[in-house]
């Protein structure tokens, strides 16, 4: 191909390629000509959100050169290719990533300042790209930035939301949706008009038989909708390589205007036609760990994963390959199970396209794809109802129920005893209607399956699925533990501690290789560098005090132990815990003497994160959250003993500014139900302490920083079953001291009682499912740990530094190389200049 190409073309492209701005001049004469000619303003209206578009313009041409070249480099060296495939990918901002990923940062802040402007405020005037609702879609936006870090030849598919995830309010306590429509003025999005899929709904399937005999199915009628492509570049730090995140928009095929509507005078129903098509992906659904199983999610998925898969095979095609080498050329990750029906699609075009046989075609389907799981809750299981997919997608479903078919007759003759496996494990669930269950399926149509933390691996492996360990062997189901990358959550959240390791380690290596954390250990008795070390953690603080003052009113003392908890509301997750233990704080300050007052640690408790719209019992929750502030922080009796904040619109951007400023941070989930969390590697790599119940990756986070550095409480994985069975026949006592939390909310100490009834009846009366009374007990006794290992700064300073010392392993760095290797097995392909 390269050869193609004549000379003269490539000499003409070769001396007027652009070129990239290399110091302060240069990107200044850039700045000025993208604000001048692509944003048409003028000296006299540039602001800083023009002075943020021309500055990100100026990177982006920078990004593209490079993205160009690495495109080009990955299509001619026809390498195998991992495609990651997430519904969300809840990347937050772009500029200062692209900054430190091109280099250059200080070249354009000291550009800015010529123009007048802060380099920060700049940033700042970025929107937050929110295609995601929380921990999954954040670990699909690291995976995509260590990929290109890593240089492995890697590409992102998803949905380009017109809507992200809701903008949170807080108005009167209550938490207001408004929509969050990101779109306008994007410059990182690149719709490439040319780049097009139809995809096809409804319709019905015709069976047809040639003169051999042999059937053949073509499905037929259906209504169409379009798929465009807008590509996003993904630059790694350190490297050339620019990868690729593809979005799939939809909107009426170009040839389905429906004419006959038109000629018949009926305009606005063929327009309002049009519009329909767009809904599709209109949206992203605002529930975290939670299917709902609504018919526009299931066109979601199929429309995106048939549009990636045209795309991949339309590309795959181009290399004339053997099909029997396509799972030699791609890997396919599959993070969750939504999406699913790239399985069945790829199945669908290798028999009804291309001709191939059954068996020869899935077994090409099963090395092609790996399905990560990332939860346990059974609300969060993937179900489709039969006749859905009927309707929508009648020939995936006489496909899925073929590979039913020979699933269970292959798992028939294995254990020919065994009357009730067949059921068991069946894709379809003989229920009322009938249920297609996407884990299994994804379980059988994938050679790798893997859990997101040890104890949440070994979890699906005895429980949820337990028969497919037996149908298939262990080597099918593996764990691996999920990491964060540095770049984001270390240096850009954090540079002034960035930068201190630097000077340690003589230089930001450990930005590639976060192993080398490990030399700062032997700092932990310097007394400059402990000095430093508390200095940055202060200004963070008072940079975090800076944002609460300017968004809530409120003051607080940056002296006071910052206590964080920043995730999604849910009930597993137990912010309704923390918020009882901090009623608990409240009341038993009330009642001290003023004697006994002066021994108290103050307290900011920090509360953040969105509920679900329709997540009843989550609102309530954040309601009595609010409540609580409104009383404790204006209670002269407490002062700056205690002070309850709730930050609105918890985000990726907001997160760069808290995670830096805690002393300590709570990930609380009732044993068993956190796939892992990831923000709790967040806090510690920044210097907090946790506080934590033995759940998900905590585990893991404690082998490694060790028992002495974090705060552990509750009841275990092991004997949550046992004592919701208790429960369950009647044996619970309420936790006393919660007793006189509830006494306190029923007496209206936080306005109407009837508000909180919901919370505190689903504790008292219906069997207290996630346990908050069981560990209630130990959760505030460790609390006193935590505060009387406060008073102890010195040691407290040396468990902060051994912490981070000790978290190389949590890099998303380390999890991408375990994929690839274990996985995908794909290899690196750097870029050469
Ligand atoms: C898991 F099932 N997660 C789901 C889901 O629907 N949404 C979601 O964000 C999260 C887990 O809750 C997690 O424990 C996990 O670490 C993350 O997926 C990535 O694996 C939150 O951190």
């Amino acid at each position: 191909v390269e050869a193609s190409i004549p000379e003269p073309l490539r000499e003409a492209w070769r001396k007027h390629s652009a070129s990239e701005f290399t110091n302060k001049e240069e990107f200044e004469t850039e700045l000025v000509r993208h604000i001048e000619t692509t944003l048409a303003r003028s000296l006299y209206n540039c602001d800083e959100l023009a002075a943020y578009s021309g500055t990100a313009l100026a990177f982006r041409d920078r990004l593209i050169i490079e993205w160009n070249k690495t495109q080009q480099r990955q299509t001619f060296t026809d390498q195998k290719r991992v495609y990651y495939l997430s519904l969300e990918f809840l990347m937050g901002r772009a500029l200062d990533n692209a900054m430190l990923n091109v280099g250059m940062k200080e070249a354009a802040r000291e550009g800015l300042k010529d123009l007048g402007f802060r380099i920060e405020d700049v940033i700042n005037q970025e929107h937050d790209a929110a295609l995601g609702n929380g921990g999954l879609g954040r670990l699909a936006a690291c995976f995509l930035d260590s990929m290109a870090t890593l240089n492995y030849p890697a590409w992102g598919y998803g949905l380009r939301y017109r809507y992200g995830i809701f903008k949170q309010e807080i108005i009167n306590g209550y938490q207001v949706e408004i929509p969050d429509y990101w779109l306008d003025n994007n410059p990182w999005e690149f719709p490439r008009h040319e780049i097009t899929v139809d995809i096809q709904f409804y319709g019905n399937v015709k069976k047809i038989q040639d003169e051999n005999g042999k059937i053949t199915h073509s499905w037929e009628d259906g209504e169409v909708v379009q798929a465009t492509a807008y590509d996003v570049p993904i630059p790694g730090y350190g490297t050339k390589t620019t990868n690729n995140l593809r979005l799939w928009s939809s909107k009426a095929s170009s040839g389905e205007f429906d004419f006959q509507k038109f000629n018949a005078g009926d305009y606005e129903s063929a327009v309002a036609d049009q519009q329909n098509a767009e809904t599709i992906s209109a949206v992203l659904y605002p529930n975290d760990n939670l299917e709902r199983g609504k018919e526009l999610r299931l066109k979601q998925q199929y429309f995106w994963c048939a549009a990636s898969l045209f795309d991949i095979v339309r590309r795959f095609k181009k290399t004339k390959r053997a099909w029997s080498e396509f799972p030699e050329q791609i890997a396919i990750q599959l993070n969750d199970t939504h999406p699913t029906l790239a399985i069945v699609e790829l199945q669908r075009i290798l028999i009804d396209k291309e001709g191939l046989e059954w068996d020869e075609a899935w077994g090409i389907v099963t090395k092609t794809f790996s399905y990560t799981n990332h939860t346990v809750l059974p609300e969060a299981l993937e179900k489709w109802s039969v006749p859905l997919m009927q309707n929508l997608l009648p020939r995936h479903l006489q496909i899925i129920y073929e590979i039913n078919l020979f699933f269970l007759q292959s798992v028939e003759k294995r254990f020919p005893k065994d009357r009730d496996i067949l059921s068991r494990v069946s894709i379809i669930e003989e229920s009322h209607p009938k249920m297609v269950r996407m884990a299994y399926l994804a379980i059988i149509g994938s050679h790798k399956v893997n859990g997101v933390a040890e104890l949440h691996s070994d979890l699906l492996k005895t429980t949820l699925f337990k028969d497919f360990v037996e149908i298939y062997g262990p080597d099918r189901f593996m764990n691996v533990t999920n990491g964060i990358t540095p770049r984001r959550w270390l240096h850009q959240a954090n540079p002034r501690l960035s930068a201190l390791i630097a000077e340690k380690l003589g230089g930001y290596d450990f930005l590639k290789d976060l192993t080398l954390l490990d030399k700062i250990e032997a700092f932990v008795d310097d007394k400059a560098f402990r000095e430093e070390w508390s200095t940055i953690k202060r200004e963070n603080k008072l940079r975090l005090a800076k944002h609460i003052k300017s968004t809530t009113g409120f003051d607080v003392n940056p002296n006071a132990l910052f206590d964080v908890q920043v995730k999604r509301i849910h009930e597993y997750k137990r912010q309704q815990l923390n918020i009882f233990g901090v009623i608990h704080r409240y009341l038993s300050i009330k009642a001290m003497s003023a004697e006994e007052k002066k021994k108290v640690v103050p307290r900011v408790q920090i509360f953040g994160g969105k509920a679900a719209p329709g997540y009843w019992m989550a609102k309530t929750i954040i309601h009595l959250i609010n409540k609580v502030a409104e009383v404790v922080n204006k209670d002269p009796e407490v002062g700056d003993l205690l002070k309850v904040i709730f930050i609105e619109d918890y985000n990726v951007s907001k997160a760069e500014i808290i995670c830096p400023a805690s002393d300590i941070s709570e990930h609380i989930s009732t044993a068993g139900t956190e796939g892992s969390g990831t923000s709790n590697m967040k806090f510690v790599l920044n210097g907090g302490l946790i506080i934590g119940t033995c759940d998900g990756a905590n585990i893991e986070i404690t082998r490694e920083i060790g028992e002495q550095n974090i705060f552990l409480f509750g009841n275990l994985a092991e004997d949550v079953e046992d004592l919701r069975h208790r429960h369950f026949y009647g044996d619970f006592k309420i936790d006393p001291q919660l007793e006189r939390v509830f006494d306190a909310i029923k007496s209206n100490t936080f306005g109407d009682k009837g508000d909180f009834s919901a919370l505190t009846a689903s504790i008292e009366e219906h069997g207290d499912y996630y346990l908050v009374s069981d560990d209630f007990n130990s959760y505030i006794t460790t609390h006193d740990m935590v505060d009387e290992a406060f008073q102890n700064q010195e040691e407290w300073l040396a468990k902060s530094i051994t912490s981070v010392a000790r978290m190389g392993f949590f890099s998303m760095d380390r999890v991408t190389n375990e994929y690839a290797d274990s996985i995908w097995n794909v290899e690196p392909l750097p870029v050469r200049d």
